[in-house]
């Protein structure tokens, strides 16, 4: 691949988006390599991801301006298109997307931060929505996602204002959980994910299903969906050995890797 790097740990992996000299902008080509790389993860090895960027400046720095400059009408709607579908892919994949946004997430970086579960940054990750000042509307999502994630007023304030935010703003909206110094972001992420990947996978899957799709539909609506998802779980191998060796008295056991079944 020209512009994605792969690299499968154990039971996590890291996708680094891989086009330094235009700040991970992304391209069309950089869009059909992220939606390869997705299809291509060993979801029976891979329990949680890792998303960021290469460098220390920037995770991505949104869409690419120059090619989408000379889009015809044609042309944008099928970037946009592209887009949507990756971004919509790692909201829905089946197992946690952490991103470790490492610098500038801005216009169409922001908004694949949003499709990812969880986002951590570094101290000089700089957060916007620019477009308006380019006389476009946020094309990845921006508009939903951002207003579900700190609400519609500060949501419509970055928006409408295209003004950047820091690490410490993001923070204090809501907008990322935690911020490291650069140089421990990555290792942040990977010890969040290996964390994860400890955990039994398929109860993990059905939380993530159930908090999305609960999200979308009222309260009444969304415990049902809860509720057949913790049901599943007890069809699981995970977890009648999960809770065995919780009831087990034996001091000396080690609690063995979930066998994701
Ligand atoms: N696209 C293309 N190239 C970019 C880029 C971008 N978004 N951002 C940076 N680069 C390139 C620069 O052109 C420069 O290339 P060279 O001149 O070296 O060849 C290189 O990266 C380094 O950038 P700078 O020299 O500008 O670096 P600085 O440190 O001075 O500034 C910056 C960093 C991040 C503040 C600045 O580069 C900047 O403002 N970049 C643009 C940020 C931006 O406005 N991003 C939002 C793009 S709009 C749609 C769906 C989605 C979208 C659109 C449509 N549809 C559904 C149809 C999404 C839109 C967007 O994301």
């Amino acid at each position: 691949m020209e512009f994605i790097l792969y690299e499968q740990k154990g039971s996590y992996a890291v996708i680094t988006i891989n086009r330094e000299k235009a700040l991970n902008a992304l391209n069309s080509t950089v869009l059909e390599e992220l939606d390869q790389t997705l299809d291509a993860v060993n979801l029976d090895e891979v329990r949680a991801l890792v998303l960021t960027g290469s460098g220390a400046k920037s995770f991505v720095a949104g869409a690419d301006i120059g090619e989408m400059s000379t889009l015809t009408k044609a042309e944008g709607e099928a970037f946009g298109k592209k887009g949507n579908d990756v971004f919509r892919k790692i909201e829905n994949f089946p197992i946690p997307v952490i991103a470790a946004v490492n610098g500038f997430a801005l216009g169409g970086g922001c908004e694949l931060s949003m499709s990812c579960d969880i986002r951590i940054c570094s101290d000089n990750a700089v957060f916007g929505q620019p477009e308006v000042g380019l006389g476009i509307t946020p094309g990845f999502g921006g508009t939903q996602r951002l207003a579900r994630l700190v609400g519609a007023g500060m949501a419509k304030q970055m928006i409408y204002t295209a003004r950047n935010i820091k690490a410490d703003e993001a923070y204090r909206i809501g907008l990322v959980n935690a911020v490291y110094p650069q140089e421990e972001l990555l290792a942040a992420a990977e010890k969040m994910a290996s964390g994860i990947a400890q955990n039994a996978p398929i109860a993990v899957r059905n939380c993530k299903k159930a908090i999305n799709q609960g999200l979308d539909v009222d309260m009444d609506q969304a415990i049902v969906i809860e509720e057949k998802l913790f049901g599943d779980c007890f069809e699981t191998q995970d977890q009648r050995y999960g809770m065995a060796f919780f009831l087990d008295k034996n001091k000396d056991k080690v609690k063995e890797p979930f066998k994701n079944c």
